[in-house]
């Protein structure tokens, strides 16, 4: 029986997952729904039980031509017929690709036909798991098992739903072009009202790339991509796109002011139910946690909800990411909550962030991007990233960095930029960021600025000229100048 892992169900039998169903009937409103594999794992029964259960479930299973898998137990396998046994002995705790590969490796020698990756995000089902690796750290373990002599087959595992399967399956593709097999699922179809049409949907929306998923061009060489910049600025203001920021109070105003002078129309609401109407519109999210309070990791997933079921684009500004616990805290739900089409911050909150979401120290490799997130981590020379090409950018002046909301307001640009343009989301954040850091030169440039106080208004009307000038269609604003 070939093994199709796509959508792989393991059975729980606790009170709390199965609410009285039993478990034989779920399991086959499952199978017509559509699952694949099915894995019997029950940690509490004894012996006896297990082998009646077991077999039960076979008996299904086969008359749905999908293999039955036994959690645990050899014994228990071999009593009841079914076709193989998942052996959680050798679960692991790294991300670390060399541990990775030498487990992996040993494994398949040892007969494995596929390999469980886990835990993707915090779950109730399973509460003693060694670490959640989000689809940052699936991605890791994707692209060194890609590095193998043989092919290892994988499902990922924790926290899998409906609302978050599509975005597993993306975020988690290595660079390597290795994809996940498939999911396996606990409480999303077992403790589900209706497991057929639990499993229908998930296998319908996994066949389907995410509504944020971007064609990749045909990946212009990073030095060629300049060239384009000037195009992508005058799309951009021709197009006046709305950009939705959940920004802090210290910068909104001065933030409003420089979307406006840019050509774009900024709408600052922190309530997180509004997002629904907002997102329609075609705009980009930014999430800004510079001013994090109790009340706003909340409204910011439902925002972020919004704007990635619609395929609008989100910002993350991790502002003070690794400042306090609760900042840490909130970086990591953010991640776990929703796909940011860019992560934006300086060398510290970037760290935080990949930090965080692998779990392990010593995997990242400086300025790389995240689970097809782009990254732009900015400095007196930026470095923009999307995993596949790496920018530098030498732009911009120092007296950005003498006011306060000069970062988070490139936070705001980028996020316009991503939603008017979206065939090269590196591109139109490059194009954002020269567009911005090319205007503070020019204003530092005239007579009339002595310092910082001098330089906003002065940077606000550059924007404003090359705007003027890109909505003309003019390039001269930039060239020789990036
Ligand atoms: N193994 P749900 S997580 C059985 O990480 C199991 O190895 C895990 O349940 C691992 O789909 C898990 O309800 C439970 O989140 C997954
Ligand atoms: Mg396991």
């Amino acid at each position: 029986m070939a093994l199709d892992l796509s959508l792989y169900l393991v059975t729980d039998s606790t009170p709390a997952i199965l609410r009285g169903h039993d478990i034989c009937k779920v399991v086959e409103e499952a199978l017509k729904g559509g699952v694949t594999v099915v894995q019997y794992r029950d940690k509490k029964s004894d012996t006896g039980d297990l082998v009646k259960t077991a077999k039960k479930l076979h008996e299904i299973t086969r008359r749905y031509n999908v293999p039955l898998i036994i959690n645990d137990r050899v014994d228990v396998a071999i009593a009841s017929g079914a076709e193989g046994v998942h052996l959680g002995q050798d679960d692991m705790s790294t991300t670390k690709p060399s541990r990775i590969r030498r487990h992996a490796v040993k494994a398949v020698e040892e007969g494995a036909d596929y390999l469980g990756i886990g835990t993707i995000f915090a779950t109730p089902t399973k509460t003693n798991t060694k670490s959640i690796i989000g689809t940052a750290g699936a991605k890791i373990i994707l692209d060194s098992l890609s590095r193998l002599d043989r092919s290892v087959s994988t499902v990922a595992i924790g926290g899998i739903n409906l609302s978050n399967v599509q975005r597993v399956l993306y975020q988690s593709a290595g660079q390597s072009g290795k994809q996940l097999d498939g999911v396996a699922v606990v409480s999303a179809i077992m403790a589900a009202d209706d497991p057929k049409s639990a499993a229908e949907e998930i296998k319908k929306i996994m066949a389907v790339p995410p509504p944020f998923a971007t064609r990749q061009l045909s990946s212009p060489r990073e030095s060629e991509l300049a060239t384009d910049v000037p195009g992508v600025v005058q799309q951009v203001v021709t197009a006046h796109p709305i950009v939705h920021s959940m920004i802090n109070f210290v910068v909104a105003n001065f933030v409003a002011n420089v979307a406006i002078a840019a050509g774009v129309s900024p709408i600052m609401s922190q309530y997180g139910d509004e997002a629904k109407d907002l997102a329609v519109h075609g705009g980009g999210l930014v999430i800004n946690m510079g001013t994090l309070t109790s009340a706003s990791v909340t409204e910011y997933l439902k925002a972020i909800k919004a704007y990635n079921s619609n395929g609008n684009p989100v910002v993350l500004d991790p502002v003070g990411a690794g400042a306090t616990a609760i900042r840490r805290g909130a970086v990591k739900t953010l991640m776990a909550g929703g796909y940011f089409d860019l992560i934006k911050g300086n060398e510290r909150e970037i760290k935080e962030v990949y930090g965080n979401t692998t779990n392990e120290q010593g995997t990242q490799r400086g300025v790389d991007s995240g689970p097809r997130n782009v990254v732009l981590l900015t400095g007196s020379t930026d470095y923009l990233s999307d995993g596949n090409r790496v920018i530098a950018v030498k732009n911009g002046h120092e007296l950005l960095s003498r006011a306060t909301g000069t970062g988070c307001a490139v936070g705001t640009i980028c996020g316009a930029y991503l939603a008017a343009f979206r065939d090269d989301k590196l591109l139109a954040v490059l194009a954002g960021l020269l567009m911005y850091e090319i205007a503070a030169e020019n204003a530092a440039a005239k007579d009339t600025v002595q310092g910082p106080g001098t330089f906003l208004p002065a940077f606000l009307d550059e924007i404003y000229s090359i705007v003027q000038k890109a909505s003309q269609g003019e390039h001269t604003w930039f060239e020789g100048r990036a």
